[in-house]
């Protein structure tokens, strides 16, 4: 190995250090940022707390029974729930292996769309940028360009002018913005209002797979269990108006090779995109979203 091939080899891998470091560093501002929004605690009738309560233990009582677990592994298991906190990783924890149930439980009502989880890194009120408009990103931002567009109407087929579309997204390496630090704050997130006929129109990149963190506690579970730490490229929205259900979702693109394995489960068939490319090689998707008016 020459000199330079043994700087460029170590630069590589101090830059694969520090993705690593950063990696977790997006679990763990998770968990800053989840106090921060949740505040205080919520009031919840004791029946119902202990009805629920009781039925969770009970759950891992079962498990311990059905596998036969040893005190060796239960003692793993401690060791390994300490660490979760530890490590700040329990908004990703629950979001990638609990959330799609509670998302699917509040929303199988829904007439309109469904949606998807929330997952660990939405920020509120990223910056308002009109109906049809840029997402705030770098000059150089890497990615394909993406033209998202679409209309936000209401069950009963109104248009829903001056609706609310955020959409939030990792870049091309993966990392979210306020999450991973170096990149702008608001990069990759913003707000845009639908104008009168509902539509809007947002140019942004195509999101790239993503890898969830693989160097803390969960990252520990996954590789003792010998999964993998993938979700498919997706896009984060919100979208609501007044008067109607917000609509948390997340919309994918077709021949991800995680479509299928998505590790937080949240990929639906009614939320596959469908790009088109156009004359100058930019690609072009089109999605309308249907918000339920809200529940008496
Ligand atoms: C993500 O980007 C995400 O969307 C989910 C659900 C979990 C971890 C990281
Ligand atoms: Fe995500």
């Amino acid at each position: 190995m020459t000199i330079d091939e043994k700087t460029e080899a170590t630069q590589a891998a101090k830059e694969q250090g520090d993705l690593i470091a950063r990696a977790a560093d997006s679990g763990a501002n998770a968990t800053a940022a989840f106090r921060k929004k949740q505040g205080q605690g919520l009031d919840v009738p004791p029946e119902r707390v202990s009805a629920m309560a009781t039925d969770a233990v009970q759950a891992l009582h079962d498990v311990i029974r059905k596998h036969q677990m040893t005190y060796a592994e239960y003692d793993a298991l401690k060791a390994w729930l300490i660490r979760v906190g530890e490590d700040g990783e329990w908004p990703l924890f629950l979001d990638v292996w609990i959330e799609h149930v509670v998302e699917d439980v509040n929303t199988s009502h829904r007439e309109g769309n469904k949606g998807s989880i929330e997952g660990p890194y939405y920020v509120p009120d990223a910056p308002e940028q009109g109906s049809h408009a840029s997402i705030p990103m770098r000059d150089d931002e890497s990615g394909d360009e993406l033209l998202f567009q679409g209309q936000v109407r209401s069950t009963d087929g109104s248009a829903l002018g001056g609706a609310k579309v955020e959409l939030w997204q990792a870049d091309a390496g993966g990392f979210y913005s306020q999450y991973a630090p170096g990149l702008p704050e608001w990069n990759l997130r913003g707000t845009f209002t639908t104008d009168d006929e509902g539509r809007f129109g947002i140019t942004t990149i195509r999101p790239a797979p993503y890898q969830i963190p693989t160097d803390g506690a969960c990252g520990k579970l996954i590789a003792a269990a010998d999964w993998h730490a993938w979700r498919p490229a997706h896009l984060h929205l919100k979208v609501s108006a007044p008067g109607h259900e917000l609509l948390t979702a997340q919309l994918y693109f077709p021949g991800d090779p995680h479509n299928q394995d998505d590790i937080a489960s949240a990929v639906k068939p009614e939320l596959m995109l469908d790009p088109q490319v156009g004359e100058n090689g930019a690609q072009t998707v089109d999605y309308d979203f249907v918000l339920d008016p809200a529940r008496g």
